[in-house]
């Protein structure tokens, strides 16, 4: 056997080459460190290199995903839509990639399958599916919130001869018109799929457990390219502001302090603006109170009433096991007027369960339905699935999959106990996940920078938080699931996934305190000399 281990120590290994990798590697490569990204696609852009179903795209105003580091990238860039479909996305991440010159620092078809901190070295050997081991003395992980994708557990799904995939791995070059086309789960993705593609099918049946609230997303093009670039110093010191780190927020006045009438005509204002605005930027107590969320939700319901032609379908479309908001808002283009489409069908898994797949198509509990093409739209084993997926080992043996079993336990969504030197930038409990992708993931991986230029300088071999530390944060985490009607819900937010044993219930994988605090909490650390951390010479 040849021995591929690559035994050359580097500063950083960064797993995954997605917005947070790409500018992990590019501040690294600044501060002057030996850093390597490893990436198991063949290309940069991580989320928006795999999700390429038909009507992917931004539910962000693109200009609040794309970067704000560099001036020259955001002068030169023009978006050219106000939600950029999903092959904008990529080619902006690729030519990101180009602009900085950071391509030969990366390298793609690299699975990792372990990483194992080295106590006696302390460093992390990371072992790749090609059999090769790479040595760093800092890992990060930037391996995306929604990149362990779930299909169901249906019975005989093998069987099925015709297309059948999850979301995340749409075949290229997939003819789908005039095809027999089902499509399972009804979430963000699913709600784009459906809307992009019901009237190129010969049919499309909708295979539904429970709705989500959609609202209009609005697009359009971007005409102003100059007008809108002399406002991005504005605008991001108006993300900066925001719970969400988006342009949208909240109007801080109670709906029960207007009259109805004055409640009508600015919920009739929200849901004509694009964007997210009529999530995060209705009045405040709309996800904070269920009598203020009731009444917003019954508005949209009369709205889907309105645009739903048949009324037992409509009243199939509207949630009613969870308030508006609660989960994540899927932002729709004529979404509802596809079910007024006579080759769509709503089919109601509450009341016609699935019971097999079938060669030709699917077995429900009324039916037998022939079809070309499954779609699973079916969602991920969010934020610690793509965790579980490499056999990450700490000090003393431990496994990072059986500490976040029941749930993650982190320090700052950074760090974890047992883990020294382990930086965890997309993962549960931080910035990331609560707000704005992009723009919180910025302000982390300043951050760690910075740590990890302090370790450097000051000769630290291993640093890790406390334990009462991490069973601070814990607290910080439960008290953001308490104040918010969102840390109720059953959603991929909460953890919950009914097609993994033992997440089908609520995790604390949200820090939904905001981007604000999460900024703060970090400056706290830096500025104190990192007392919540544990730094061994
Ligand atoms: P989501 O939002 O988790 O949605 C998954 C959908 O799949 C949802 O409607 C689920 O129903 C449904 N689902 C999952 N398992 C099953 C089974 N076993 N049977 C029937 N239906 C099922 O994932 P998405 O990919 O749509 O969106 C993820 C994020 O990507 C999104 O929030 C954006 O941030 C981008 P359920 O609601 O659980 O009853």
């Amino acid at each position: 056997m040849p021995d591929n281990s690559d035994h050359s120590t580097r500063d950083v290994i960064i797993i995954g080459a997605g917005v947070c990798g790409i500018y992990m590697l590019h501040k690294l490569l600044e501060c002057g460190m030996n850093a390597t990204v490893v990436d198991a696609a063949e290309r940069p852009g991580g989320t928006w290199n795999k999700n390429r179903y038909p009507g992917a795209r931004f539910d962000s105003e693109s200009y609040s995903y794309g970067y704000s580091f560099n001036e020259e990238i955001l002068q030169e860039w023009e978006w050219s839509e106000q939600f950029a479909g999903q092959p904008e996305t990529l080619r902006y991440l690729t030519y990101v990639v180009d602009k900085l010159d950071i391509r030969d620092h990366m390298q793609f078809n690299c699975l990792v399958s372990a990483a194992r901190y080295d106590e006696a070295r302390s460093c992390w050997q990371v072992e790749l599916a090609d059999g090769r081991t790479l040595c760093s003395r800092y890992l990060c992980t930037a391996v995306g919130l929604l990149s362990a994708p779930t299909k169901p557990r249906f019975k005989e799904m093998a069987s099925f001869e015709g297309e059948s995939f999850h979301t995340y791995e749409w075949p290229e070059d997939l003819d789908y018109a005039n095809k027999r086309v089902a499509v399972i789960g009804t979430g963000a993705t699913g709600v784009q799929i459906i809307s992009e593609i019901h009237d190129k099918v010969s049919e499309l049946k909708v295979f539904q457990r429970r709705p989500n609230w959609c609202a209009p997303l609005k697009n359009f093009p971007i005409e102003d390219q100059a007008a809108l670039k002399a406002s991005y110093p504005a605008l991001f010191e108006k993300m900066k502001s925001t719970l969400s780190g988006f342009v949208h927020a909240p109007r801080m006045v109670a709906s029960t302090e207007e009259t109805k009438e004055e409640r009508e005509a600015f919920w009739e204002e929200l849901y004509e603006q694009p964007g997210f605005g009529i999530w995060l930027g209705n009045y405040y107590n709309v996800l904070l109170d269920e009598d203020a969320n009731r009444e917003f939700s019954e508005f949209i319901a009369k709205k889907i009433r309105q645009r739903v032609d048949d009324p037992a379908t409509a009243e199939k479309l509207i949630p009613t096991d969870h308030g508006f908001g609660t989960r994540r808002v899927p932002l729709e283009t004529r979404y509802f007027e596809a079910y007024n489409n006579p080759a769509v069908e709503l089919i109601d898994l509450n009341d016609t369960a699935i019971e097999r797949i079938t060669p030709e198509g699917i077995k429900t509990s009324a039916q037998d339905y022939q079809f070309d093409i499954i779609v699973y739209a079916t969602g991920f084993d969010a934020v610690t699935g793509a965790f579980d997926l490499i056999d990450i080992t700490g000090r003393e043996g431990e496994k990072l999959r059986d500490k976040w079993r029941d749930d993650p336990l982190t320090y700052l969504g950074l760090q974890v106990v047992g883990f020294p030197n382990l930086f965890t930038l997309a993962g549960p409990q931080s910035a990331s996940v609560g707000s704005n992708f992009p723009p919180a993931i910025q302000s982390v991986v300043d951050w760690t920078c910075e740590l990890i230029q302090y370790l450097e300088d000051n000769k630290i071999k291993g640093c890790e938080p406390s334990v009462a530390s991490e069973q601070y944060w814990q607290g910080e985490v439960k008290k953001g699931y308490e104040l918010t009607l969102l840390g109720t819900a059953k959603s991929w937010f909460t953890g919950y996934n009914s097609n993994v044993d033992g997440h089908d219930k609520l995790r604390h994988l949200v820090y939904f305190n905001g981007a604000p605090k999460l900024r703060e909490s970090l400056s706290a650390e830096s500025d104190n000399g990192y007392p919540g951390f544990e730094l061994q010479a």
